[in-house]
């Protein structure tokens, strides 16, 4: 994501040296109302912060040709929050057209002209402690703020290392990986931080029978002989930019793709590997386990796919068809 908006981080701006918060001088949707950040705090005894339990989406906005931000999927994402919510049994006391609205409204308070958007659901003290919740004090907020490039935007061009992690994915009779909840993220950060401390950009986590599932923030799709392939949703959480890319893929670039099982020996060899995410956008990666991937470089189909993905969500280029994808804040 390129441009400036409102809330956007500076590494040298601040007289400490510090970066500044990117969320300082925002305005959070806390459970039916605005405040400002500063005030959007949550109790020390809240139930999701001693175990884990809630759920949440990330999604984009984009300045878009028009000159109007534009949110990417959010009825998806607000698909998925609410079936994150069933799989995980919490109550959510709002309509999905109450938190489509306090999306839009937040996008349009904090007059942002691109952002990362986060709803969260949480579990809030009113109902106590303890593992077994009886009467669930449910929490809804929505923060948005500037975001750029995940990965870096050297990343979006050139590609990324990425490491197989020593850490397995969850069991899928673990987590409930359909839901995306805040708690099984402790394994992505797990994974994260070994790949980043051993010198790489990523972690590509392995199942519990050490096949490919998914990167710790990303779903990963392989370019080999002529196809692309994907891990099935059994495996991995249902990426929102996975079905976005899988449709470009076969609609606008004449791909195949296959959903199947892949090995970590595949990925060696294939001629092009990519991960997809809200935040990570499309990535290429150009080198696995110190094997260069393909050429050793952004692969040609996670290129095209990439440029194609951004005219889409900032609605350039013939992206018409897709506007079905789009919400404008306006
Ligand atoms: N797998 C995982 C584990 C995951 O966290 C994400 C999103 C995806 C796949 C891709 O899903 P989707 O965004 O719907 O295409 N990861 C989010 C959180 C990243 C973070 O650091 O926080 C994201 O990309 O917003």
């Amino acid at each position: 994501m390129k441009g400036k908006a409102k809330g956007m981080v500076s590494k040298n701006s601040g007289s400490s040296g510090a970066a500044p918060s990117p969320f300082e001088g925002t305005k959070v949707w806390m459970d039916g109302r605005f405040v400002d950040y500063k005030d959007a705090s949550v109790s020390v005894n809240s139930h999701s912060l001693h175990y884990g339990l809630g759920a949440f989406e990330g999604i984009r906005c984009y300045e878009t040709k028009k000159g109007v931000p534009a949110i990417f999927r959010l009825d998806e994402h607000i698909d998925r929050l609410f079936s994150s919510c069933h799989i995980l049994q919490i109550p959510i006391p709002y309509e999905k057209k109450d938190i489509k609205d306090a999306i839009i409204q937040t996008v349009k308070i904090n007059k942002f002209k691109e952002c990362y958007i986060r709803p969260i659901v949480f579990i809030g003290d009113g109902g106590g402690l303890g593992i077994f919740l009886k009467n669930y004090d449910t929490r809804v907020a929505v923060t948005a703020w500037y975001w750029g490039a995940y990965l870096g935007e050297e990343a979006l061009k050139n590609g990324i290392r990425a490491k197989v992690s020593s850490y397995a994915r969850f069991h899928v009779n673990t987590f409930m990986g359909m839901s995306k909840s805040t708690g099984q993220y402790i394994n992505s950060i797990l994974a994260k931080k070994e790949a980043v401390n051993g010198g790489y950009d990523e972690a590509i986590m392995l199942d519990t029978s050490g096949l490919v599932c998914e990167a710790s923030g990303e779903n990963i799709f392989v370019y080999s002989g002529g196809f692309i392939k994907t891990p099935p949703l059994s495996s991995v959480l249902p990426g929102i930019t996975r079905n976005s890319v899988i449709e470009i893929m076969e609609k606008e670039m004449g791909l195949k793709v296959k959903e199947e099982r892949i090995t970590r020996d595949q990925l060696y060899i294939a001629d092009e590997v990519f991960l997809t995410g809200t935040a990570a956008e499309v990535t290429p990666v150009r080198e696995i386990d110190d094997r260069k991937i393909g050429a050793g470089k952004a692969g040609k189909v996670a290129l095209e796919l990439q440029s194609l993905f951004f005219d889409i969500v900032k609605g350039k280029n013939g992206a018409s068809k897709y506007k079905k994808w789009l919400t404008y804040a306006d």
